[in-house]
C-alpha cells in the first residue's frame, strides 16, 4: 500500500464544516453520514494541536516501551509484515460530540452532531505486538505517543492518552495503517493509529511512534484534571467540584443519527417519510429504535438491521405518514440495559461529554 497519496487528503474534506478553533477541526452535516462506510471527504477531523509535518511512511518507527520484558522498535513495513493483518469495522465518535446543545454552554470544540464516523480499519493487533514485547505482570495501562505538539505550549504533546492493560490486549483493539481500504490519511493520523472500538475519539492515537506500557493509569497530556473524565458523583452548572475524583471516559452511550432526510426537507404527503440513519453505542450492544414526528407524542418503532459487527453502527428504517405542515422527527434508540437517549435535556457535565440527547430533523411535508 503506497503512501503517496496521504497528502493528498489534506485537501479532500468538501464534506466538512470547519470549527472556529485554531487547530483543524471539522464536522460534517448529518445527512453526509448516510453511507454505511463514511467517506474520507465526510469524516469528521479532531486535532488537539499542531499535525506533524508530512510524514514519510517509509522512515516512521513505532517504539514499544515500558513495562515489556523486550522493548521493541519497528518501521510500518515490518509491522505489516511481522503479525497478522485484520480489519474491523468500527464507530468513531469524539466523546465531545454533541457539546454544542449543552445548556448552559461549557467551552471547548463546539461540536453539533457530526464528530462521528464508521469506517473500515485495517491493521496489526495491540495484542499481538504486546505478546512480542512480552507484557510484564506489572503492566496496568497504555500512554500513546506522537509528535503533534500544543499550539499553546510547542514545547508540550499535544495529547497523549491511554487505555486500560486489559482493553490493549483485547482482539478489537489495533495499531492501524488503512481507513477504508486505503492509506491511512495524515488528517487521521497516518501512517499509524490507534483504535479502540468501544472507546471515545481520544484513545484513537493519532500518529503513534510510541507505545508505552505503564505500572499505573496514564498521566500523559490531556489524562488529568476534567480532561476526557467525568463526574462519578453528578456536578451541576455552577457546583463546585473535585476534578480528582473524575474518571477516564472508557465507553459511550447509547446514541442514534437521523442521516435520511436532511434537515430542511420538503417530503409528499402523498406517500410515507423513510426515515432513516444509524444507531450505536460503546460496550452494551443497541437494542432498538422508535422514531417520532410528533415531538414524543407518539412513536414507531423503527427496523433495525444487523451490523456487520459488533462495533459497527446498526441501520434503523421507520416509515411514517404525515399530514402537511411543518415537523420534527426524532430518533431514539435504546441499548440491552434498558438505557435510552434523553428526549428533551442534554446531560450536563462541566466539559460537555457524551451527549446523547435524541437528534431532531426539522422539516415540512408539502
Ligand atoms: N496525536 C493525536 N491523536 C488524536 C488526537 C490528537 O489531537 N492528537 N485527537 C483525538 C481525538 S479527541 C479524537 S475524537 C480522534 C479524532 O480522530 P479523527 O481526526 O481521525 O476523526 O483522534 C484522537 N487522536
Ligand atoms: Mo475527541
Amino acid at each position: 500500500m503506497p503512501h503517496s497519496s496521504t497528502d493528498t487528503a489534506l485537501a479532500a474534506k468538501t464534506r466538512l464544516r470547519g470549527l472556529d478553533d485554531d487547530a483543524v477541526n471539522g464536522e460534517p452535516l448529518a445527512d453526509a453520514l448516510d453511507p454505511m462506510l463514511t467517506p474520507a471527504e465526510a469524516f469528521f477531523v479532531r486535532n488537539n494541536g499542531d499535525m506533524p509535518a508530512a510524514a514519510d511512511a517509509g522512515a516512521w518507527r513505532l517504539a514499544v516501551t515500558g513495562e515489556v520484558e523486550r522493548p521493541l522498535s519497528l518501521s510500518v513495513a515490518e509491522l505489516m509484515e511481522s503479525f497478522p493483518v485484520v480489519t474491523i469495522t468500527a464507530v468513531l465518535e469524539c466523546a465531545g460530540n454533541g457539546r454544542a446543545f449543552l445548556d448552559p454552554p461549557v467551552s471547548g470544540a463546539q461540536w453539533r452532531d457530526g464528530a462521528v464516523g464508521c469506517a473500515r480499519w485495517t491493521g496489526v493487533r495491540m495484542g499481538d505486538l504486546l505478546a512480542r514485547a512480552g507484557v510484564k505482570p506489572s503492566a496496568v495501562y497504555t500512554g500513546h505517543h506522537s509528535p503533534d505538539r500544543s499550539l499553546t505550549s510547542p514545547d508540550r504533546p499535544a495529547l497523549s492518552r491511554g487505555i486500560p492493560i486489559a482493553k490493549a490486549l483485547a482482539p478489537e483493539t489495533l495499531v492501524a495503517f488503512a481507513m477504508n481500504d486505503a492509506p491511512l490519511p495524515r488528517l487521521h493520523g497516518g501512517p499509524l493509529r490507534v483504535v479502540v472500538p468501544g472507546y471515545p475519539g481520544s484513545a484513537w492515537q493519532k500518529w503513534l511512534d510510541r507505545l508505552d506500557i505503564r505500572d499505573r493509569e496514564h498521566d500523559g497530556e490531556k489524562m488529568t484534571g476534567t480532561d476526557y473524565r467525568l463526574p462519578v458523583q453528578p456536578v451541576g452548572p455552577g457546583e463546585a467540584f473535585d476534578a480528582a475524583t473524575f474518571a477516564v471516559i472508557t465507553d459511550m452511550p447509547v446514541k442514534s443519527l437521523i442521516t435520511r432526510p436532511a434537515a430542511g426537507f420538503l417530503a409528499s404527503r402523498d406517500e410515507a417519510l423513510a426515515v432513516e440513519g444509524w444507531a450505536w453505542s460503546g460496550a452494551t450492544p443497541v437494542s432498538g429504535v422508535r422514531v417520532s414526528a410528533d415531538g414524543g407524542v407518539t412513536w414507531t418503532s423503527a427496523q433495525l438491521a444487523d451490523a456487520v459487527g459488533p462495533y459497527a453502527w446498526r441501520r434503523f428504517s421507520a416509515a411514517v405518514s404525515l399530514p402537511p405542515g411543518p415537523v420534527v422527527l426524532m430518533a431514539q434508540a435504546r441499548d440491552v440495559a434498558g438505557n435510552v437517549q434523553p428526549l428533551d435535556d442534554a446531560p450536563w457535565n462541566p466539559r460537555g461529554y457524551c451527549n446523547n440527547l435524541v437528534h431532531r430533523v426539522a422539516g415540512r411535508v408539502l
